[in-house]
């Protein structure tokens, strides 16, 4: 419903501007603690400025993004959706300042107002809707669409509890709820937009008028999606995206109304609070599936609803159906969303009345699908009876989409029964399961892996049978990336003005190649030296920040090591844990003459486990262990310190990074799909001691394998030692023997709390292969010591490193998307 034209003068007299210097923005700071808090300057706190000025900066992104929507609307170009289970947003306050270009702005209101822009940014409770790598990639992926000017929205579930946070109480973790959404200022609900989702019932078929058979899903129960829209601000353009979070509650349909009548008030609450439980909860899970019923009610919960959505939208322009797939592009976020494959082949036969070929095309023109893990324990599969049950027309769907997949498999290589067998979507099971990944393979027009080396993987061991059937175009590579924005312009500003100071300015950020200008200057002395003070500074920041929440004193000018990321055997902290064992048993064995000569290091990990992962609690428990030993050590002293960093996640994270010398990556070969922490602290400045696995292959073929420190198995060499170890010998190595020994006697408390730990390496099988990379990782460490030692060389390594990461933008990553798999171009902005 639009203002008929000659009402419309009042209406551009008064349109919004929003502010553009500081006096602006505390006009507007002002108001808001006066009118929207209901506060004065007489109980103003950190608290309530960050509000104020949060909605001010909120004001200024609706402006634009109103017009960017408007624009998207009009221009009638294709639009990306990005379906993901998971944003790992981390703050919006700061990098909503920076992509509009008024940090400078803020800081001097801010200021003026008698506050430190500092103090006020830590406010912001972090916006924490995923596990890790996966859910953190969708949130860069945002950032890079709207910094590109790219037509997209993001689609995900409006949990009310986030990834838990993390305690650590006598040296265990403890999970506490996240509720975060207390004073959300970043999200616009819209009680307007709604859908209503079904589950349960059952299926009738009727015959149309020409004789066709038409399903009918009937019954069940209805649950409201209601949308939450949260602003996308993209980096020095207006562009400004949609991220829509759905939120479920009980639907408003007359039987509530009944039963709410009826006096069955009780029993009306608790269906409410039954549909309010669909987007309560993140799963805390990462790389495992647990096949939990409510977890598929959510995937099919935000993939109707975000369909409704899409499908809607389309409707709206008039065109004919067979024109979906130039004005849709769906990227499936893992297999999480599979099910919208599905969903659209149901709306286009059941409701739209579609033949089944001509919906299929338009199905598999539209998706495609992003494969994460190679690991078989985080393949998702549902047991055919729940699906019976929760989504009885999509089972019926899924068996026709696969018959008609394996009559073309039985087509092209005729008699193999044994490839049907392993390709069927439907595993024969007992029970039988439904194979998301090979559901979501046939339905999409591309799949994709997220570094070479996974990409490679997938394609000669899990997916390889649809490689032979679809053929090698079907399959492709996109190397992940990171936004510079938030990764090096937001977490170390200072080392982003000094690149800019000689990089020709900030354009870097929005085309990261133009780092090699900086390579010129890794023998400038001038140049080197503030590098070296940026860094030292940021650990400074780290050591006061580890003794406010710890109570230990580091030393800034020890080496730095640090492994932050989800705790996995897979990531192998286990590996590193040992490895700061035996360097502790060794200082110890040392004359103090002797230890004079060593290099003094502060191991430092962070992550969690989840809150079901035994062996991963473990670790953490050990690595707290052995800081509350070695850390008040007199002998040892700054030689070595191990601390835990209590509740990693985004904005920690933005802190840490820029304070790393070293960051460790060093799974098993072959398991760690890309990793994308490992880009992120070789762009501030940090050098990787990694394995040759994901990205750092990719990492040390850009940056020269000079600056990387690789060591251990690697991955073609992995399944054969793997054998060996279960039928042939296994001696553990020698030194790692003598830490267990030490693990045993007691030294780090109570052995009988490590023995599954040694067990796992020792006497089942080492999986992992901890004990067969250990020489070769302590060999690589002791090189990292004697290397460090010489500061002169670490920074000129540090700063060609740096130079050479342009590749590993988020935004070269979306490009390749854009062109390679969704075919879509950037809206011009036009001023
Ligand atoms: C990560 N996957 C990969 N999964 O482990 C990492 N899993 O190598 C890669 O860089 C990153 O994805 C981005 O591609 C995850 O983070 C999950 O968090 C997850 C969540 C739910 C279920 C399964």
């Amino acid at each position: 419903a639009s203002i008929p034209e000659p009402q419309r003068e009042a209406w551009t007299k008064h349109q919004v501007k929003g502010f553009t210097d500081a006096d602006g923005f505390e006009k507007e700071v002002v108001r808001h603690v006066e009118t929207s808090l209901a506060r004065s300057l007489f109980n103003c706190d950190e608290g309530a400025a960050y509000s104020a000025a949060a909605l001010a900066f909120r004001d200024r992104l609706i402006t634009e993004w109103n017009k960017t929507q408007q624009r998207q609307t009009f221009s009638d170009t294709k639009r990306v959706y990005y379906l993901s289970l998971e944003f790992l947003m981390g703050r919006a306050f700061d990098n909503a300042i920076l992509n509009l270009g008024l940090k400078d702005v803020a800081k001097e209101g801010l200021t003026e107002l008698g506050f430190r822009i500092e103090d006020i940014i830590e406010q912001e409770h972090d916006a924490a809707l995923g596990n890790g790598g996966l859910g953190r990639l969708a949130a860069c992926f945002l950032d890079s669409l709207a910094s590109l000017d790219y037509p997209a929205w993001g689609y995900g579930l409006r949990y009310r509890y986030g990834i838990f946070k993390q305690e650590i109480i006598n040296g265990y973790q403890v999970e506490v709820p996240d509720y975060w959404l207390d004073f959300n200022p970043w999200e616009f609900p819209r009680h307007d937009v709604t859908v209503d989702i079904q589950f349960y019932g059952s299926v009738r078929k009727s015959q149309d008028e020409n004789g066709k058979s038409v399903a009918h899903w009937e019954g069940g129960e209805i649950v409201t999606a209601v949308a939450y829209d949260v602003p996308i601000p993209g980096y020095a353009t207006p562009s400004t995206n949609n991220l829509r979070l759905w939120s479920s509650k009980a639907s408003s349909g007359e039987f509530d109304f009944q039963k709410f009548n009826n006096g069955e008030y009780e029993s009306s609450v608790a269906d409410q609070q039954r549909a309010e439980t669909i987007s309560a909860v993140l799963y805390p899970n990462d790389n495992l599936d647990r096949g939990k019923e409510l977890r598929l009610k959510q995937q099919y919960f935000w993939v109707a609803a975000s369909l409704h959505d899409i499908v809607r939208r389309f409707k709206k322009s008039k065109r004919q159906w067979s024109e979906f797939p130039d004005q849709v592009a769906i990227q499936l976020n893992d297999t999480h969303p599979t099910l919208a494959i599905v969903e659209l082949q149901r709306i286009l036969v059941d409701i739209e009345g579609l033949e089944w070929d001509a919906a299929w095309n338009i199905v598999t023109s539209t998706f495609g699908y992003t494969n994460h893990t190679v690991l078989p324990e985080a393949l998702e599969k549902w047991p055919v009876g729940l699906f019976q049950h929760l989504l009885p027309r999509h089972l019926q769907i899924i068996y026709d989409i696969n018959l008609f997949f394996l009559q073309s498999v039985e087509k092209k290589f005729p008699g193999d029964r044994d490839l049907l067998t392993r390709v069927s979507i439907i595993e024969e099971s007992q029970p039988k399961m439904v194979r998301m990944a090979f559901l979501a393979i046939v339905g999409s027009h591309k799949v994709n892996g997220v570094a070479e080396l996974h990409s490679d993987l997938i394609q000669t061991t899990i997916f390889r049978d649809f490689v032979s059937i679809f053929g090698a175009d079907k399959f492709t590579n996109v190397t992940n990336g990171i936004t510079p924005r938030r990764w090096l312009h937001q977490a170390n500003p200072r080392l982003s003005e000094l690149i800019a100071s000689k990089a020709g300015g900030h354009d870097f950020l929005k085309d990261l190649t133009l780092l090699n200008k900086i390579e010129e200057y890794a023998g400038d002395k001038e140049f080197k030296k503030e590098w070296a003070e940026i860094k030292y500074a940021n650990k400074v920041r780290l050591a006061r920040y580890i003794k406010q929440t710890l109570d230990v004193t580091v030393n800034p000018a020890a080496l730095f090591d640090v492994q932050v990321k989800r705790i996995h055997e897979y990531k192998r902290q286990q590996l590193n844990i040992f490895g700061v064992i035996h360097r502790y048993l060794t200082l110890k064995a040392m004359s103090p003459e002797e230890r004079k000569k060593q290099q003094p290091r502060v191991s430092i990990f962070g992550g969690k486990a989840a809150p079901g992962y035994w062996m991963a609690k473990q670790i953490i428990h050990l690595i707290n262990n052995v800081g509350a030993v070695v850390n008040k050590d007199a002998d040892i002293g700054d030689l070595l310190k191990v601390i835990f960093l209590e509740d990693y996640n985004v904005s920690k994270a933005e802190m840490i990074i820029p304070a790393s010398d070293l960051s460790e990556h060093i799974s098993t070969a072959g398991t760690e799909a890309s990793g994308t922490s490992n880009m992120k602290f070789v762009l501030n400045g940090g050098l990787i001691i990694g394995t040759c696995d994901g990205a750092n292959i990719e990492i040390t073929r850009e940056i020269g394998q000079e600056n990387i420190f690789l060591f251990g198995t690697l991955s073609e060499d992995v399944e054969e030692l793997r054998h060996q170890h279960t039928y042939g010998s296994h001696n553990v190595d020698s030194n790692l023997t003598k830490v267990f020994e030490a693990i045993q006697n007691g030294t780090f408390g109570e052995p009988n709390d490590f023995g599954a730990m040694v067990a796992a390496v020792r006497d089942h099988g080492d999986y992992y292969l901890v004990s067969d990379d250990f020489q070769s990782y302590i060999d690589t460490q002791n090189m990292v010591d004697t290397e460090y030692r010489n500061q002169d060389e670490w920074v000129t390594k540090c700063i060609r490193s740096v130079a050479r990461m342009g590749f590993f933008s988020s935004d070269r990553c979306i490009n390749e998307y854009a062109e390679g798999i969704w075919n879509v171009e950037p809206l011009a902005v036009k001023n």
